[in-house]
């Protein structure tokens, strides 16, 4: 095999972070779509598509080292949306988590000197730089424009072209 039994691992789960990152903002849009946040729902929709790109992403690579892929099952998103913010900020953590994750992936690939997947991996660093980077910049909107009706109505139509975009 190309790759070792602990990266092989490794990139399983991350097949399983993006898989659940992608239900869980399938699950972010429709919750915005049944509170009346149109912009939002087309936002998060593109996103949990982009996540399920990412999994692809990495299947992708493990197929071109003619690896087989474990698929795992995903999970229920475990929380229930009070708010686009709180959304938002969960969105944020879950950023987070996953550049960690991406990180520990790297951090061994690059201890058993294994230069493919560590360049690999680069493109998912550019990736998170972005994603936290945006998630930041949109919760700094509930800080500038507000939190009453009238602000989050603005919010929603600033993530509506985001939406358009990432697309
Ligand atoms: Fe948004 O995380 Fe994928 O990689």
């Amino acid at each position: 095999m190309k790759i070792s039994k602990k990266i092989l691992e490794l990139l399983h789960e991350q097949i399983g972070i993006e898989a659940n990152a992608s239900n869980y903002y399938l699950y972010v849009s429709s919750w915005c779509k049944v509170s009346g946040y149109d912009g939002a729902a087309a936002f998060f929709k593109n996103h949990s598509t982009e996540e399920r790109e990412h999994m692809m992403k990495i299947i992708q690579y493990l197929n071109d080292l003619k690896i087989d892929t474990i698929i795992p099952q995903i999970q229920k998103p475990a929380q229930k949306m009070k708010s686009l913010e709180q959304a938002c900020k969960t969105s944020l953590e879950n950023e987070r988590k996953v550049s960690k994750a991406i990180d520990r992936i790297i951090n061994t690939a690059q201890n058993e000197n294994d230069h493919r997947t560590n360049f690999f991996l680069e493109w998912f660093v550019h990736e998170q730089i972005e994603e936290e980077d945006l998630f930041e910049s949109i919760l700094q909107k509930f800080e500038v424009i507000g939190r009453d009706k009238l602000a989050i109505h603005e919010i929603d139509k600033i993530l509506e072209k985001l939406s358009h975009k990432s697309s």
